[in-house]
């Protein structure tokens, strides 16, 4: 028997073609803000900040709705410490074992990261995006997920600008290989994990890279 949701209306807010403008550049000017950072403070974050940035996240369109994500928070400092210590083991691999091939090492250069990752005890959150490669029927059958990784990535762009918009600081952090984090996270086989985001404030002294963003000549294209 084939099932459909019922239908609804749908009655987006609508606004003068200039409220429109100024909402888009309003928005721009607060995500332009927003920086990958390295460098956390200890200070505590609130749970219902992170509870608020999967909402937003769990907002995001997806294959077939199927809702492929699972975000696990981690608060407790062994364990963050455990997330580290795992992580630096494959990060010593990539930076001074040789597995990083020499033109990702090239590309990795200018922005300076080694495979210390302090962050990962600082920050007082890590959430685990984990993407569910399928699901399954109450019953235990295999349901295949369609456009996991579009869905999932889309989900943690939402998750990312939450964050920011409360005046938190993340990073997309994806150590290589990263199974070990199914093992900490006690995750099934049918979750991969996707991203993992250290969550806080900025250090006081946090820098970035001087970095600048591609002019929309570069990124905009108009169909010839
Ligand atoms: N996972 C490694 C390497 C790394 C890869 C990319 I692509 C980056 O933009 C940054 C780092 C690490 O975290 O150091």
């Amino acid at each position: 028997m084939e099932h459909r949701h019922p239908f609804v209306p749908y009655t987006p807010p609508r606004y003068a073609p200039e409220e429109m403008v100024r909402r888009g550049e309003e928005f721009h000017r607060l995500v332009r803000r927003r920086r990958s950072v390295r460098a956390f403070s200890a200070e505590p974050v609130p749970y219902r900040c992170v509870e608020l940035a999967v909402r937003a996240a769990g907002t995001a369109p997806s294959g077939a709705h199927q809702q492929p994500w699972k975000f696990v928070a981690i608060g407790d400092q062994e364990t963050r410490r455990r997330v580290r210590e795992a992580a630096e083991i494959e990060e010593r691999q990539n930076y001074e074992g040789g597995r990083l091939p020499p033109d990702w090492r090239a590309a990795l250069e200018p922005i300076g990261t080694t495979s210390d990752k302090a962050y990962l005890e600082t920050a007082p959150w890590l959430v685990v995006c984990f993407a569910e490669k399928y699901g399954r029927t109450p019953e235990g059958e295999k349901v295949r997920h369609y456009y996991v990784n579009e869905s999932v990535g889309i989900a943690c762009g939402l998750f990312v600008t939450a964050l920011h918009t409360m005046g938190l600081a993340t990073l997309t952090h994806t150590p290589n290989p990263m199974a070990f984090l199914s093992d900490i996270c006690h995750r099934p086989t049918n979750e991969r994990p996707y991203i993992l985001f250290p969550v806080g404030y900025a250090a006081e002294r946090a820098e970035v890279p001087d970095l600048t963003r591609k002019p929309l000549s570069d990124i905009l294209i108009p169909c010839p």
